[in-house]
């Protein structure tokens, strides 16, 4: 069984031979610019559309995380780019799921608790107690039930926090009031105080993040966007901050990364910027996960985390 293995701008050796050790059977190359040589199986993060060349022989990709944006948006833009009877599978959890209800959970609570004010007393010197933001009301909402919004919402439910969660098909998760469908949304954002992103970038989501669903918000909102930077339009989100709509943002993820000097944010004390890192998969877990996945296909049995292209995610 032959694998190639490419991943743009990440150091790919440990993971090779982590694969390699998950799979000693199979022959795992790195792809370079010019090999078509054969190959059954191909584990990817970002890889150009040249990958895809006369590669029918490929029966499954895994891409190396949870969003499949950068290989649907070749296969958009040229359509064809994914061998037809190929599967894309992401990445389930493999670490990512809690490390991102980590990320937000920290974050709401940091909100909630008003730490980022206390800090700003600090530095002025003041000892001053803050009114407390009433729990009934401190509302997160949660955009995107997959493996990572799901874990994120019930994590936040255990906080006894108010808790709802959008998602485009139907979901039940206990302690989360779940909304589902374009013609939910409205309810769903309804006086939200704290908005998270985890929504898959797809040409229906991307956008999302604008000035109509910041003014469904409670005045003196938090965002937080742990997606994709494609969801948020940027200056809807400075002009929300300047009224005073929301009152502050964290966003791990941009348009550009890494995000350019010269860009407006971060010059803004309100947002606080991460640099993409709320979760990364871990390397053996993602590299076991993937060969228990093609052991399982190779034996003709079905597998998780496929994605549907027509869907996008
Ligand atoms: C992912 C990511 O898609 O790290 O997993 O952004």
């Amino acid at each position: 069984m032959k694998i190639l293995f490419y991943t743009q701008g990440i150091s790919f050796d440990p993971d090779l031979q982590s694969l390699s050790r998950a799979l000693p059977e199979a022959e795992v190359r790195h792809w370079e610019r010019g090999d078509t040589g054969p190959a059954d199986f191909a584990v990817v993060w970002r890889p150009p559309r040249e990958f895809f060349v006369g590669r029918d022989d490929l029966r499954a990709v895994f891409n190396l995380g949870a969003g499949v944006d950068a290989i649907l948006g070749l296969e958009r833009a040229h359509p064809g780019t994914l061998p037809k009877h190929t599967l894309l599978v992401r990445l389930e959890d493999t670490g990512m799921a809690s490390q991102m209800a980590e990320y937000v959970t920290h974050t709401v609570l940091r909100y909630m608790r008003r730490f980022d004010e206390y800090a700003h007393l600090q530095a002025l010197q003041q000892w001053k107690v803050l009114e407390r933001h009433p729990r009934e009301t401190f509302t997160v909402g949660v955009l995107g039930l997959g493996v990572l919004g799901a874990h994120v919402a019930e994590t936040l439910s255990s906080f006894g926090l108010p808790v709802r969660g959008f998602s485009r098909s139907a979901k039940k998760i206990e302690g989360v009031d779940c909304y589902a469908g374009a013609n939910q949304f409205d309810a769903f954002i309804d006086k939200v105080k704290v908005l998270v992103n985890l929504l898959p970038s797809t040409p229906d989501t991307d956008g999302v993040l604008n000035a109509r669903t910041f003014s469904k918000l409670t005045r003196g909102a938090y965002l937080i966007n742990v997606a994709r930077g494609a969801h948020l339009v940027e200056g809807d989100l400075l002009e929300a901050l300047s009224s005073g709509q929301v009152a502050a943002a964290t966003l791990d993820v941009f348009h550009h990364e890494p995000l350019p000097a010269s860009h407006a944010f971060w010059s803004q004390s309100r947002i606080t910027i991460t640099p993409h890192c709320s979760a990364e998969a871990l390397p053996d877990e993602s590299m076991w996960q993937i060969a228990q996945k093609i052991r399982e296909l190779t034996r003709g049995g079905s597998i998780g985390g496929i994605v549907n292209v027509e869907q996008g995610y």
